[in-house]
């Protein structure tokens, strides 16, 4: 029972996590847009990008996983998740999880 529950608890993650791949680049508004959903990609985007730079200690541009585990919690916990290419380190785009706000 237990084995049972869990495993539909990890198909349900894994769907969800394959349609947010699939929804989040498209559903992300661009930068450059017109009116409210700009705005707010543009508001969210400076947001997300202080707390880029405030983690990045070092300043070299990227997080490595001892500045998310120091500044942001929720990264560390997710890290090797969010570090799509694996290089020990969350990239700008990997931090965001998108492409669509380029620094
Ligand atoms: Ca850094
Ligand atoms: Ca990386």
């Amino acid at each position: 029972m237990k084995t049972a529950r869990f495993r539909t608890a990890s198909l349900l993650v894994l769907v969800l996590a394959t349609s947010r791949i699939a929804v989040g680049q498209t559903m992300v508004p661009k930068l450059d847009m017109e009116g409210r959903r700009g705005d707010v990609a543009r508001l969210a985007k400076e947001r997300a990008l202080e707390k880029f730079n405030a983690a990045d200690s070092d300043k070299d541009g990227r997080i490595s996983r001892s500045e998310a585990e120091e500044h942001l919690p929720y990264f560390a916990e997710k890290f090797n998740e969010r570090d799509k290419n694996g290089d020990g380190f969350l990239s700008w785009e990997e931090y965001v999880g998108h492409d669509r706000w380029p620094r």
